[in-house]
Parts: C-alpha cells; structure tokens; sequence
C-alpha cells in the first residue's frame, strides 16, 4: 500500500468518527457535472473574425501567449485541459464562437451549422454542450443598450440571436443526448444616472418574452437569465439586475444564474440557494471570483468557494447547475481551466465531507458552543488525504505533473501560435 493509501485509509477512519462515509462523499461529488467555461480560452474574443473588441462592460486583461485564434484551436486547448481536469464535465459556449460564419450572415442567422464542429467534436467525447447568446462585441450594442434597446429594429435583431442561440442549444443536445442550457446576459445598462428606469426594464422584458414565445423542446433545453451589478461603462444601472431577473425567472420557470461576481462584494451568494430553491425552479451557478470588482479571477478555494461547497452539498445537486465564468488572460489558459476546476471539485468534495449529520445535532439541541466547535473542528479534517486518492484515482498527477504537462503543451502548441 503507498502513502496515498495509507493516508486515505486514516482519512475514512477519522471521518468516520464524525459520522462521515468517505465513498458516499466522493460519490456525491464525482456526480457532480461542471460546466467548463470555452471562453477563458479565447478570451472572449469569439471567432467571427470581425476584430471587434469585447465590450459588454467585460474586461481580460493580461497577454499571456498562446490564446485560441479559431473553434479548433480552442478545441484542442480544451482537450489538453480534459487531461488534467476530473470529470463529468461539459463545455459551455458563447455564441460567437463560431466554427464558421456564411458570408453576409450575422449572429441573428447562426444555426448549428455554424457550430458543427463543437457539435460532432462533443458527440465524439460524450459530453453535453451548453450556449450563452452574446448580446455584447457587436456594432448592434448601441450606447450599452441591447435587449432593452429604444430602436425596435436593434431590438429585434438581439431577439432572433437569442432564438438562434435557443434553436443551436436544442440541436446540440439532439446530437449529444444531454440538456443544453441557453444562458441569457444582456450587458445593457447605463454609465450614468439613467432619467428612466422603468423603459428599458419593460423592453427588456418584452424582448425576453419574445425570445422565448419561439418553442423549444424544454427537455432539450434549460433557459438561464443571468442578473448583474454594474459593468464597465454601465456603473449606474444594470437594466437586468438581479431584482429583474430574479422576478422573471420565477413568473416564466427560468433558472436564475448566480454570477459570483455580481453582487455586492460582502453578499453571499451560497445563501441563496437555499432562499430561492425551497420556492424556485433551478439555479445555474457562474463560479467566479471578484476582487474588488468583478473582475474574473481564477476562483480559489477561499471562504466563498468553500460556502458554496457546503451549500450545494445541503440543497443537493439536482436542481444546481454548476458552470465556471472567469477570464484570466496573465496565465497559461489550459492551467487557468485544470486549477479552476480543480477547486470546483475540491469545494464540493468538502461539501459532502462535511459531518453535517453531527453539526445540526448540536444545532437541534440548541448547544451553539458544540455547532461552532464542530464547523471549526471540520475545517482540519484530513479532506486533503481524500483529494489525493482522488487524483489516483482519476489518473490525475499531483500539481508538479499537471505544471509540467502545461508547459510541455505551451512550448509544442500554443507558443507557436504567434
Ligand atoms: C458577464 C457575465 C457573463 C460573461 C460571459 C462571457 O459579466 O458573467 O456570464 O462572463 O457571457
Ligand atoms: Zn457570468
């Protein structure tokens, strides 16, 4: 038996003690599916070649060399990330990134066909395949304004992206055999104290209700509305804040998404979910990490990851959809990827190591002193000695492994790109 073992054999023991079956845990957890984010690999750029810059309110920054120029590269980045990341996973989109665009189309045309190469590639590697609209790096988001725009002919332009994007969802998931979630984020807001609120707010609405009047087989595909705070450029207002949409997913049977980053920074967003579960339908997760703004870091296993974690854990996954949303472009975008989803994974595996059965106990028996003992007593429990037999597990090598197969990748791939 090596030293893995041996420590993980402790580690069941010790749990244990606390009342905690180890394999359950690790079960739970690798059931979980995590939304891999494509964007962090391109930088949200997308591939449509215009040369529009992103805007949306969204910020990259960093150059670090190597960023995918086109769907097949950024196809192969992901593959090399699969490598290192522990599944089940699938691969989220935004959609501009497009395998290809028909000469005179544009986003309100794009059918699968546009996306045939992400559709066949996730067909061959079993995994399902998500879709956000990309209301935002295109001459149509006028003065910030997409969805709730003044001008109905830009209005109705976004709305027949949202139903193409809609109709591309549901065809991947013909072709995969798994749900595709159709994530709706409209950057539109105002940088400056707006003289009308209500308006836009109302054409936001109206342009949703019309994106979603086109049917689709709702068991083919999960539509998301996505809330947020500010962007850069629309400090002021958020037409689609987290009131809007809140209220709009729970009158239409939407899932609300949870963007970390969007909300105030002392907010907890692991509260929510069980506020809006016990009366709402479903929530989509963005796992993100704002510092000082929402700026998109690579999350890390800080006190809000850990939350989160133990949130899912307490509300159960099947109403839960977890899907990564950062960009950092100062580090190599394959590690940005395997170390996001690596902590991912390890809040949730501490989720459901957690010896909850013996916490609400002290709870129940309103001995206050033993439930903050024992949330305290948790925190060193020997999950590191699980996470390990995982990683074997999994074929997975430890950190210096995965560091050096990320640089041998950048060197034979991506640095060639120029
Ligand atoms: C924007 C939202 C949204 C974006 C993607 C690129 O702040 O988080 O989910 O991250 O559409
Ligand atoms: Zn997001």
């Amino acid at each position: 038996m090596n030293r893995t073992e041996r420590m993980y054999e402790d580690a069941c023991a010790i749990y244990a003690e606390h009342g905690v079956d180890v394999e359950e845990a690790v079960r739970r957890m690798n059931a979980c599916v995590i939304g891999i984010h494509a964007w962090q690999g391109d930088d949200v750029t997308g591939f449509e070649n215009t040369g529009h810059a992103l805007t949306g309110g969204c910020q990259v920054t960093g150059n670090y060399p190597g960023r995918a120029r086109t769907a097949e590269e950024l196809r192969q980045d992901l593959d090399e990330a699969f490598t290192m990341i522990p599944g089940p996973f699938k691969v989220v989109l935004q959609g501009h990134e497009v395998d290809c665009v028909t000469p005179g189309c544009d986003r309100d045309s794009f059918t699968v066909e546009n996306f045939s190469g992400w559709r066949d590639w996730a067909v061959e590697r079993k995994i399902g395949l998500d879709i956000a609209p990309a209301f935002y790096s295109h001459p149509k988001l006028d003065m910030g304004l997409s969805l709730s725009h003044p001008d109905p002919e830009i209005r109705a332009f976004w709305i027949r992206h949202g139903q193409a994007c809609r109709r591309i969802g549901e065809a991947f998931a013909r072709a995969t055999g798994v749900r595709s979630v159709c994530n709706f984020w409209a950057p539109d807001g105002f940088k400056d104290t707006p003289a009308d609120r209500l308006a836009p707010r109302r054409r936001l609405m109206e342009s949703l209700d019309a994106i979603f009047a086109d049917p689709v087989d709702e068991a083919l595909v999960l539509d998301a509305v996505e809330s947020k705070l500010f962007g850069i450029g629309t400090e002021s207002c958020t037409v689609g804040s987290h009131d809007f949409y809140l209220t709009y997913a729970a009158r239409h049977n939407k899932a609300i998404c949870l963007d970390m980053g969007h909300f105030h920074p002392t907010e907890s967003i692991a509260d929510k979910l069980s506020a809006i579960l016990v009366q709402q339908g479903r929530i989509l997760l963005h796992v993100s990490r704002g510092v000082r703004w929402d700026s998109d870091h690579v999350i890390v296993l800080n006190d809000d990851l850990l939350s989160l974690g133990r949130e899912i854990a307490a509300c159960g996954t099947d109403r839960i959809e977890i899907g990564l949303d950062y960009f950092d472009a100062t580090i190599n975008r394959v590690g940005a990827w395997v170390i996001g989803a690596h902590n991912m994974r390890k809040a949730l595996l501490r989720g459901f190591l957690e010896p909850t059965a013996e916490i609400c106990a002290a709870e129940s028996r309103r001995d206050l002193t033993a439930r903050l003992a024992l949330q305290e007593e948790a925190k060193s429990l020997p999950w590191g000695a699980v996470w390990a037999h995982c990683l074997e597990e999994w074929g997975i090598p430890a950190v210096g492994g995965v560091l050096d197969r990320i640089s041998d990748y950048e060197k034979k791939v991506q640095f060639r790109r120029g």
